[in-house]
């Protein structure tokens, strides 16, 4: 192309604001059919049976929902099946030496299983399991960065009917302990360290010290991803994976049959308040969800090569590496390191060697890739891609434009997916196959979900103006509870919308967004407890107490300010106890409390020390104002404030810093 004519398509993308799905990519879609909104509409809560019928059930569902104790719904009952079966076993007939994963290490070592394989990987590592003593129910922690084996014990969990919950592995030791605490949870996978830039990362020695912090006996294996780069000793309860599964080579375990209702996993979030949530997902809903939309939404099919870049240890993982694609047998393609080692390139190189056909990944990297410039993707041929998805925060129209055109060469659909650890999967964003895209916007709600944008009353609010998304009826996989604490669940999601007396159950996800007269749904972001930090969630709380537990910090707030590649940085605004003076050391000491607390992700950008906070009548913290500040907006009105003079000096401070 001459440098006229692509001056002239940037100004022709620059302007445009709607998209049509590409015709080739119609043609060949799973769901073409514009009816299927008004069919779910008309035949729901019955509508869903077409998402159970993706999976192979050992016993057929009685009844779709069962709604008699709201808002705890139940999905599929008197259902049976195992999950592991039906992303492993079934596939074993037709596609039994078709691959399922497709690992690349970051050094660029690859290894890749077949179904075949993934079956007697699982079966091995699901007999040793059960053999340390794992029983059905009992829930096992998994702390482990991007290897196969994170996968493999996730499925042979699902096959012993043995819950998992998987921490991520950037998280810090104190965020293993309180969530192996949390869940009573007395086995722990985990790996001895990954490569990160070409470097061995030990991973054991933070594993060891959040295992310290557990307040009952623990069982530990631990996988050996590093080899001689790095030296660890086992502990007394460790044992070596591929010791430990060597003992049960060739042995095959027959899966538990599940209840559809019964807990497939845990995933644990952050919350408004210190302690994380643990979110409870089932297995046939939950799984019955993933399969479906990674089939309606992702346009999965069984020859596909699939990948999603995200890191198994966050829910989009869980959904859309592992137990969407698998359900439906395609190959799913895991990547354990950055985008940008060796070079910047990294990513389209796994495009072109793989031929990808679908890339699910977020906004965060795509900022990144545009910031890097388009010669790298330039470098590799990626006609290989029918589709590209984002998640995890929303994308600029300018962000969605470089993606089309300089990964999806115009000619992939792009689906931007609004959805939530607490959903289990997609919920609003386009039909590839069908819909107009609108860069920014998510688009509508998904066939059979029933979500609006309301103002504080629940009324549902003209087109354009912002309000809060709200989701109106139950769908499958919906998180069913938070473990161990049913008032919680109430609390956070459902009581601010629902009318109790009227049995009127309203879900409410906390976002911020804004529709279109045509029902296309804009997300503004987090309604104000969570810091999204390039799509991970952070609490602000969680932050603020690992700043307060900082020798000589009083009180602290935390916010989420704009940020070029993160989408948001974290801002804490710090104040110091009498007798302590603001120093480089104190900032210091507050950066790498944060790092140890939490984790290396939520480390502040900026450290702001002021002798007061901006707070409300009532004593709360203003966290807007601190937003507005972090980002030098507006500040709008402060008259709700008892100390309406501080938000000078703290503007003033940010400003120099
Ligand atoms: C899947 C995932 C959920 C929060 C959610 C929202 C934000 C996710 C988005 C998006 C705008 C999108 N979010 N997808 N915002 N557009 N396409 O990210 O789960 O980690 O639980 O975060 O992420 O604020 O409420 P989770």
């Amino acid at each position: 192309m001459s440098d006229t004519d692509e001056t002239q398509l940037e100004a022709r993308l620059a302007d445009q604001t709607e998209f049509e799905p590409p015709e080739s990519f119609v043609e060949q879609a799973n769901v073409t059919d514009p009816d299927i909104y008004e069919e779910f509409e008309e035949n729901w809560p019955d509508c869903w049976e077409r998402a159970a019928d993706l999976l192979d059930w050992e016993t057929d569902h009685d009844e779709v929902l069962v709604d008699d104790d709201e808002p705890f719904y139940e999905w599929f009952v008197g259902g049976e099946l195992n999950a592991s079966e039906n992303c492993v076993d079934r596939h074993l007939e037709d596609r039994g030496d078709e691959l399922a994963i497709q690992w690349e290490g970051e050094l660029g070592e690859t290894r890749s299983y077949t179904y075949e394989e993934l079956h007697r990987e699982v079966n091995e590592c699901a007999a040793a399991l059960r053999d340390l003593g794992v029983g059905e129910d009992d829930i096992v922690t998994m702390y482990m960065p991007m290897v196969p084996e994170l996968p493999i014990a996730m499925l042979a969990c699902a096959r012993i009917g043995a819950p998992h919950s998987v921490v991520f592995a950037g998280f810090s030791a104190d965020a293993l302990a309180t969530r192996m605490n949390a869940a009573d949870s007395e086995y722990l996978v985990t790996c001895d360290g990954y490569y990160r830039r070409g470097d061995g990362l030990d991973h054991i020695s933070k594993a060891n010290e959040g295992l310290e912090g557990v307040d009952h006996e623990t069982t530990t294996v631990v996988v050996d991803r590093l080899g001689d780069d790095l030296d660890h000793e086992l502990g007394d309860d460790q044992l070596d994976y591929d010791d430990l599964v060597a003992d049960y080579e060739g042995e095959s375990v027959e899966p538990v049959v599940r209840d559809a209702e019964d807990m497939l996993f845990l995933m644990y979030t952050s919350g408004t308040t210190g302690k994380p949530k643990g979110v409870k997902h089932t297995t046939g809903g939950y799984l019955s969800y993933a399969a479906w939309t990674s089939h309606s939404v992702l346009d999965v099919k069984p020859d596909d090569t699939y990948w999603c870049s995200a890191d198994i240890g966050w829910i989009t993982g869980h959904s859309y590496i592992v137990y969407g694609p698998l359900a439906l047998g395609t190959t799913t393609v895991m990547y354990e390191g950055t985008p940008d080692y060796p070079d910047k390139d990294r990513m389209w190189e796994i495009v072109e060697n793989y031929e990808v056909d679908q890339l699910y990944t977020a906004p965060t990297a795509i900022r990144a890739f545009m910031k890097w410039g388009e010669e790298y993707p330039e470098q590799h041929d990626l006609s290989s891609l029918r589709l590209l998805g984002t998640v995890g925060e929303p994308i600029n129209p300018k962000a969605w434009k470089w993606y089309y055109k300089h990964i999806g060469n115009e000619s992939c659909p792009i689906v931007d997916t609004w959805w939530q650890t607490e959903t289990g999967g997609m919920m609003i964003t386009t039909l590839p196959g069908i819909a107009t895209m609108k860069p920014g916007s998510a688009g509508p709600p998904l066939p059979g979900i029933d979500a609006q944008v309301v103002d504080e009353s629940g009324e549902e609010v003209a087109p354009g103006e912002a309000g809060y998304v709200t989701v109106n009826k139950p769908w499958p996989g919906m998180l069913r509870t938070l473990y161990r604490n049913d008032d919680r669940f109430i609390n956070e999601y459902w009581e601010a919308y629902s009318d109790e007396e009227a049995d009127e159950w309203v879900y409410f996800p906390e976002d911020g967004a804004k529709i279109d007269d045509d029902g296309y749904i804009t997300i503004l972001g987090r309604v104000d407890d969570v810091i999204n930090v390039s799509g991970h969630r952070l609490g602000t709380m969680e932050i603020e107490s690992a700043v307060v537990d900082v020798e000589g910090v009083a009180e602290a707030a935390a916010v989420g300010g704009d940020h070029d590649m993160k989408g948001e940085a974290v801002y804490t605004y710090v104040i110091l106890e009498d007798g302590y003076e603001e120093s480089e050391e104190m900032r210091q000491s507050i950066v790498e409390g944060v790092e140890d607390g939490i984790g290396p992700i939520a480390r502040p950008e900026q450290v702001i020390f002021t002798p007061e906070l901006p707070k409300t009548r009532s004593g709360k913290i203003m966290r807007r104002l601190l937003e507005d500040i972090a980002n030098d907006d507006d500040l709008g009105n402060t008259s709700t404030l008892r100390n309406p003079d501080i938000v000078d000096d703290i503007q003033e401070k940010v400003r120099s810093d």
